[in-house]
């Protein structure tokens, strides 16, 4: 698969597997998941056709590793991100002291009474990093790092999951635990 068909393939893997299965005629089950069998079928039907090695391509090199295989490999999901209703099971888990989410100056006013709200998505997301962080905030405008003060806000009540590929996910985030400079 050349790195533009790659591209063009993740980003339809992200729309059927997070937000529209219906495209590639599948359903997924209450944790995301569908059978890879059922996948590539649905994607042949959608005209999208790939093979298992181009989707096991796909799976390994995505930068944000968005997608993961079951443990026997019979089944696909995506790891986070979705807008269709699904429970992933992640366990509760606790943060690191400190947690960053990347965002746009634009919003700053609005985060600064509201605080970190989920939007669209079914968590807030956090990340342990700074510099992916940084190109979040930047598809939105210009980008601006806010620093959360996780271990404060676990140890005031707030649960905590961690995503298969790393993105720290809380329902919302109040302002007194974002420091905006
Ligand atoms: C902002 C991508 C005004 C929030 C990325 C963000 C990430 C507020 C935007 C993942 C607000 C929502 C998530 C408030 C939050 N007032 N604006 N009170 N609260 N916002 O895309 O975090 O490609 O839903 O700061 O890499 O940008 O999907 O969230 O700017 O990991 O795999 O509202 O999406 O990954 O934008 O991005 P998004 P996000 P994928």
């Amino acid at each position: 698969m050349n790195p533009e068909l790659t591209t063009r393939t993740s980003k339809f893997l992200s729309l059927v597997l997070r937000h529209q299965p219906e495209t590639a005629h599948i359903t997924l089950d209450t944790a995301g998941w569908v059978s890879v069998e059922d996948l590539l079928a649905g994607c042949s039907k959608a005209r999208r056709t790939l093979s298992r090695t181009d989707l096991e391509h796909i799976v390994a090199t995505n930068a944000k590793k968005r997608f993961e295989f079951s443990a026997d490999g019979t089944r696909i999901r995506a790891s986070q991100g979705h807008s269709v209703e699904v429970d992933l099971n992640y366990e509760s888990k606790e943060p690191p002291p400190i947690l960053y989410h990347g965002t746009a100056t634009r919003f700053l006013e609005s985060i600064q009474v509201q605080g970190l709200l989920k939007m669209q998505r079914h968590h807030v997301h956090l990340s342990a990093e700074t510099k992916m962080t940084m190109q979040v905030g930047a598809r939105h405008g210009k980008p601006v790092l806010l620093t959360i003060q996780a271990a404060d806000m676990h140890q005031a009540g707030h649960t905590f999951y961690l995503s298969t590929n790393g993105v720290w996910l809380v329902e919302h985030v109040p302002a007194s635990f974002i420091r905006f400079s």
